[in-house]
């Protein structure tokens, strides 16, 4: 068990030229304060203990939804078998995705059959404790069921087919979830729709960019009341790609297509992008009037590959980071086009970044034995200052 114990960091000494005083020349005071500035600087880094977590409730007094997504259903990680999980759930939170039990596959693993029984399950534990659901995800090329993926038809049977999913099950939830992801990852990087190719995109295949029209058509009249947004990875640090989606919105707000938001999934890692980056990103969006959803918070913090354990130091430097990107979205998103902040996962033991590198990672809020990380207290800092 890790114990949180206040770093003692001693800065001895002045800061300033002036608090120093003079003791000789000019030239002899800079080289002081720039030796003063360097001890304080290897003193910071000899930070060998983790800073305290003293937040009591993440969400508390936060007017916006603060999600997690959580693992459901049958996985051996689920939160309807973990105690653990629920207790932190809804403990620290507001509202829930489903990481991986309402994907295409999942709710509708046959053509005439759906199967709502894991979802439902879910959005009950939800709403029995208090807690809005975020729906993750009406249509996206991964995650499809095998039938649609060997599904024949023409264009207009591939139309019937996509909007007879979206509607069946928008219809069940209705008036259960707070909103949806109605189509995630229909762009690549460069702006250009995600088409052919190993990770392409059935729906752009069979239907042409007007899939993504016809998912938000049909999710509206199907749930009135949802929020809908288009979901995607990369939007806080590819200009070409958010500039693509930003259009496509700007189009539809222009022809009447609903659209609410667009969803920033927000894989990032500790260094990379700049918050000056996501801060002109999200303006992008703050500018069109819709809002802006973080929906997949997770931080990479071993991307140099060069740790093996999570350090106090790294601890920091993931508190600092959770602090700025949270400080973020709170000073750019004006508050009545705040969708939320999803983080995704509750502990590093869950996150989908683990095994997808040679090295170990601890991107979430909290540690594999289910205790407070000082990102927590990072990302609660955050929060109170800039409400
Ligand atoms: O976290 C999800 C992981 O458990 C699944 O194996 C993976 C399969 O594609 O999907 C992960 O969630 C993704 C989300 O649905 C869409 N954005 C990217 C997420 C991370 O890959």
């Amino acid at each position: 068990m890790i114990n949180y114990r206040i770093i003692a960091l001693v800065l001895s000494g002045c800061l300033s030229l002036t608090a120093c005083g003079s003791g000789g020349g000019h030239q002899v005071d800079k080289a002081k304060l720039q030796d003063k500035q360097e001890d304080n600087k290897n003193q910071q880094e000899e930070i060998t203990e983790f800073t305290p977590v003293t937040v009591t409730s993440l969400k508390e007094g936060v007017d916006f939804p603060i999600g997690v997504a959580v693992p459901a259903g049958n996985y051996g990680s689920s939160i309807m078998l973990s105690e653990d999980r629920q207790n932190l759930a809804i403990k620290h939170f507001s509202q829930l995705s489903a990481e991986n039990i309402m994907k295409m596959d999942a709710l509708h693993p046959a053509q005439d059959s759906f199967n709502f029984t894991d979802a439902d399950n879910l959005v009950n534990f939800a709403s029995n404790n208090g807690l809005s659901m975020h729906g993750h995800v009406l249509v996206w090329h991964s995650q499809t069921a095998s039938w649609m993926r060997s599904f024949s038809g023409d264009k207009q049977a591939w139309i019937e087919m996509m909007e007879n999913h979206v509607t069946t099950i928008a219809t069940h939830f209705a008036g259960r979830l707070k909103s949806w992801d109605v189509v995630n990852e229909a762009f690549l990087d460069d702006g250009n729709y995600r088409s052919t190719g190993e990770s392409g995109s059935i729906w752009y295949q069979n239907i042409g960019a007007e899939f993504i029209e016809r998912a938000f058509i049909a999710a509206r009249s199907a749930d009135p009341d949802a929020e809908l947004y288009y979901n995607d990875y990369n939007l806080s640090s590819s200009a070409a790609k958010l500039d693509a989606v930003v259009n496509m919105a700007a189009d539809f707000k222009s022809r009447n297509i609903p659209i609410d938001g667009v969803g920033f999934q927000m894989h990032i890692s500790d260094n990379y992008p700049s918050i000056s980056t996501i801060k002109s990103q999200f303006q992008k969006v703050v500018d069109l009037g819709i809002k802006v959803k973080i929906t997949e918070l997770d931080i990479r913090m071993n991307s140099a590959e060069t740790a093996d354990e999570l350090t106090p130091k790294i601890a920091e430097k993931q508190k600092k980071r959770y602090y700025d990107v949270v400080s973020a979205y709170l000073t750019t998103v004006p508050a009545s086009q705040r969708g939320g902040i999803t983080v995704w996962g509750i502990s590093d033991i869950d996150s989908w970044i683990i095994g997808l590198y040679d090295s170990p990672d601890w991107p979430l809020l909290f540690n594999a034995q289910f205790e407070a990380k000082p990102a927590l207290q990072g990302m609660a800092d955050a929060l109170a200052e800039f409400k």
